[in-house]
């Protein structure tokens, strides 16, 4: 770390305590974090516009006022829409991977080909037979599982037609897919055919390359992540709530600590087992240790969290300070956003760091390779190599900053249906009914990443206080989700800050009003939990008439993209913080906006702005409940102009709603 980089204030780049505490040993030690890297690296002003190109070696072409266009005369606005295209197709092709290795998962599980592995969700595997139309009767779950496999895997490899899930959308949209002729054929096809028309000299119309950016997008909501969560239930269990702690403080001085990071579930649901196995536990005795304990970061953490109750240790700009802790065994990482650094922090101290993904290596890394015949075995094996290292912690290099929340993940859609009636009468009445009575204005998805050119969890957590505070019901993934989870916002006690008539809501169903529903690809529950809205019936017949927003405040990957093409291309307005992509291009940004909004109904706007992101999300919900000719919203009917209001207004507002229950019956 340089001299310079200590002098900034680099603690006032989080709001995460743990990771003010982290940093400071970060400083005092000398290493190198993304928090110090990204104040020293200024991003480069033209590449940060999407005004460069360097998809051909008479280039990389920069594009200036002297430069208008590139050496083969591609000018800003196909540029723009180009390097978009592909930000699209990568962020849709690592979904899509991570969908594919689970449905050969499923493949190998039903053929008894898995060591550990089994179909856990018969539930689940007769409900995703039904959407493809397999017929369950008389036949095993093995027979199931094998038919439901086989047909997914059709979906990478279709040359024409439509991908089988394209049929969970409300058939409104899919007759608008059909006619914008925006129906994705197979999810590989359409990923190559973005990157054929990317290539030098192929596509050069802004507005076709973005249409094709949306439909390869739909291959991610529609196909890869939809199908990789549905997969991960079959395999591991649909999940319901279960408690689990957050925060960097989770982990334990006098245990191993063993902590999974990426995204992929299934070697990290057999290590859950293995560390609970006797002879396991004796081993990590026999070495020191008083037991093990389990952790996460990112997306794996919020896959064993849904489902094991595994705390997360933090989310993306955790990763590095985790080892920082010095109490880290072993850090074992699978796939997609994991930072390279990490090898170099973990130099600094005893944690073994082990890669697992066959695609994905470090070379300072141990790599002990997953693979779903030997997975029990593959897991036993890590978590030897993590319990072997307990006894190399570096005396006095420890630092567990003493602060956890507790909190409530594993809002499946299945459980949010069941929630609201029960085994025989789950639907979303209730909820399309509170939002018709202007109990719940509406619903916020907030998803994504963190990003250090911005505040770590800063505008997640102000946006998802905000909206709750306005009655608008919070769904949140991924590092948002965690982030959430690590401010005590995924607790019930957290209805204390929502607005008196989604308050009502949760009181009423025992939630927190903002819902964790999973990792990264589990956006697509939010997808699914949108189409039963509408089939539920009473707030229009289309996604888009849903008084819905998605949000990406701290976006730093492809993959948020993608997701947020394919929010859009379903009919959502959606909104993406910190800044844009496509920022040199106004062809583009217009494109993205207006353009998208007349073609599917959904918008996509880059607003780095906090308080301009809450005015845009309920400029949109306002409209939506107008168009369906429900209460309009109301500034300050609940609680909207007021920061906080204090018990008597609390108590007038109770007696209120009372009043008005008591004259509804
Ligand atoms: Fe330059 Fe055109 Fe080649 Fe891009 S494709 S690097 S703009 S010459
Ligand atoms: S892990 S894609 S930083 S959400 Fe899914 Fe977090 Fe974003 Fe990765």
């Amino acid at each position: 770390m340089s001299e310079d980089t200590k002098k900034l204030d680099l603690i006032n780049r989080t709001i995460d305590e743990t990771a003010k505490e982290l940093l400071k040993v970060a400083e005092k030690e000398g290493i190198s974090t993304a928090f110090n890297r990204a104040a020293e690296i200024k991003p480069c002003p033209i590449g940060q516009k999407s005004m460069c190109c360097k998809h051909c070696f008479m280039g990389p072409c920069r594009i200036t006022k002297k430069t208008p266009v590139g050496v083969c005369g591609a000018d800003v606005d196909t540029i723009a829409a180009r390097n978009f295209g592909r930000m699209v197709a990568a962020g849709t092709s690592a979904h899509a991977d991570h969908g594919r290795d689970m449905a050969f998962i499923l493949l190998a599980a039903a053929r008894g080909e898995t060591e550990g592995i089994e179909i856990k969700d018969v539930e689940k595997l007769h409900a995703v037979a039904g959407h493809l139309n397999i017929e369950t009767e008389g036949k095993t779950k093995e027979q199931i599982g094998e038919e439901v496999a086989l047909k997914f895997i059709e979906d990478f490899g279709r040359q024409k037609g439509g991908i089988n899930y394209i049929r969970r959308a409300p058939k409104k949209r899919q007759d608008l897919w059909k006619e914008r002729d925006l129906v994705p054929r197979g999810l590989d096809r359409e990923v190559v055919e973005m990157m054929h028309r990317t290539h030098m000299g192929v596509d050069q119309d802004p507005k076709s390359l973005l249409h094709h950016a949306l439909r390869t997008s739909l291959t991610d909501g529609w196909g890869g992540a939809m199908l990789a969560t549905d997969l991960s239930d079959i395999l591991y269990g649909t999940p319901t709530p279960i408690k689990a702690k957050m925060s960097v403080g989770l982990l334990k001085e006098d245990e191993v600590n063993l902590v999974v990071h990426g995204h992929e579930p299934s070697l990290s649901e057999m290590m859950v087992v293995a560390s609970q196995e006797p002879e396991m536990l004796e081993y990590a005795k026999s070495k020191g240790a008083n037991g093990i304990n389990m952790a996460g970061i990112c997306c794996t953490a919020n896959e064993v969290l849904m489902r094991q109750g595994i705390g997360s240790a933090g989310n993306f700009l955790n990763q590095e300070l985790t080892i920082l802790t010095g109490a880290v065994e072993a850090m074992v990482v699978d796939v997609q956003c994991i930072m390279e650094s990490l090898a170099d922090v973990a130099k600094n101290y005893h944690t073994k760091l082990i890669t697992s993904s066959p695609k994905a290596r470090i070379p300072e890394a141990i790599h002990i390779e997953f693979d779903e015949e030997h997975a029990m075995t593959v897991a036993r094996k890590v978590l030897r190599e993590a319990i072997d290292n307990f006894p190399n912690r570096k005396k006095g290099a420890i630092t567990l900053p003493d602060y956890v929340s507790e909190s409530i993940g594993g809002f499946s859609h299945e459980y949010i249906k069941y929630m609201q009636g029960g085994t025989y009468r789950g639907s979303f009445r209730p909820l399309n009914d509170a939002i018709m009575d202007g109990r719940v204005q509406g619903v916020v998805g907030i998803v994504g990443c963190n990003n250090p050119r911005d505040v770590q969890d800063s505008a997640i957590v102000q946006l998802a206080k905000e909206f709750i505070r306005r009655d608008i019901l919070v769904i949140t993934t991924g590092c948002g989700g965690i982030a959430c989870g690590k401010q005590g916002l995924l607790a019930p006690e957290t209805m204390e800050h929502a607005g008196p008539g989604l308050r009502e809501v949760c009181e009423a169903v025992g939630i927190s009003p903002v819902l964790h529903v999973g990792s990264c690809v589990d956006n697509t529950r939010i997808l699914t939990i949108a189409a039963d809205m509408v089939a539920e019936g009473g707030l229009g017949d289309d996604i888009a008439d849903l008084p819905a927003v998605g949000i990406c405040p701290e976006w730093m990957s492809e993959k948020a993209l993608a997701i947020g093409c394919y929010f859009v291309a379903s009919g959502v307005h959606t909104i993406f913080g910190v800044g844009s992509p496509v920022e040199g291009s106004e062809k583009v940004t217009r494109l993205m906006r207006e353009g998208w909004e007349q073609d599917v109904g959904g918008k996509l706007e880059f607003v780095p702005d906090t308080k301009e992101i809450v005015q845009k999300a309920i400029e949109t919900i306002t409209k939506g409940r107008k168009a369906l000719g429900i209460t309009e919203y109301v500034p300050g009917k609940f609680g909207a102009e007021k920061v906080l209001m204090d018990m008597a207004d609390r108590r007038r507002l109770e007696d209120e709603q009372k009043a008005k229950a008591a004259a509804a019956k």
